[in-house]
């Protein structure tokens, strides 16, 4: 192909890559601790609301800032965070939903994003004996998917090999591990097998017929 199919111009006179898509996955979650004997009526729990990759790898050279807008019961709800981590902490007694706001880096000429996420505090399987020890974690993973990226930004993050991100809160213990490509080769395999099924299924039936 060539550059002038490869590329166009954007808008603002920015050279995007045609056809092209860039996925960057993220996880977006909470982390709510029970505060057992020192629980009072407005703070039952501290909880932790963050943004991170995947493998807890750095991802401030894709999202510059991230806004947490926290219910209006808290004194200033709205949160800006500018660098990684990107990660509050907080103490309060109720479950709610969480708005972020996402940034890009300037070179990416990309408008922010915004993602919903459920604060949880209490785990739905036993809701009534919250645990001082081990904390209710709730995490959701997204994928931030640009189309037809700046050609300067893609290149820029692509070579790019982030370093691990490091929070104070020691929150990192408690994370999950997600596998997208193991995932989907998990998907793959089952389809297959599914598919192998159904031929034999429709072997019999026509052996029946
Ligand atoms: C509920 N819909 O009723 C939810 C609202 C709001 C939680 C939960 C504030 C803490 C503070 C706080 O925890 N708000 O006052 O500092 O369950």
């Amino acid at each position: 192909m060539s550059t002038a199919e490869r590329t166009f111009v954007g808008s603002r006179g920015e050279t995007r890559l045609r056809h092209k898509e860039f996925v960057f996955p993220v996880v977006v979650g909470t982390c709510a601790f029970y505060l057992g004997k020192k629980a009072t009526e407005t703070q039952s729990h501290k909880w932790y609301l963050y943004l991170r990759g995947i493998n807890n790898e750095d991802i401030g050279h894709v999202v510059k800032k991230a806004i947490f807008n926290l219910h209006p019961t808290f004194p200033t709800p709205q949160r800006e965070v500018t660098a990684p981590p990107f990660e509050i902490e907080e103490h309060g007694w109720g479950e709610f939903e969480v708005n972020v706001v996402l940034h890009f880096a300037d070179d990416s000429q990309e408008q922010p994003v915004e993602i919903y996420h459920k604060l949880k505090l209490y785990d739905e399987a036993d809701p009534n004996n919250p645990s001082t020890k081990k904390p209710v974690l709730n995490e959701q993973y997204e994928e931030l998917i640009f189309s037809e990226p700046v050609e300067s930004f893609f290149n820029r993050v692509t070579n790019f090999q982030p370093g691990p991100v490091q929070s104070p809160s020691g929150i990192q213990a408690h994370f999950r591990h997600f596998a997208p490509e193991e995932d989907m080769q998990r998907i793959t395999a089952a389809r297959q097998r599914v598919a192998l099924m159904c031929a034999s299924v429709q072997r019999q039936a026509e052996m029946l017929a």
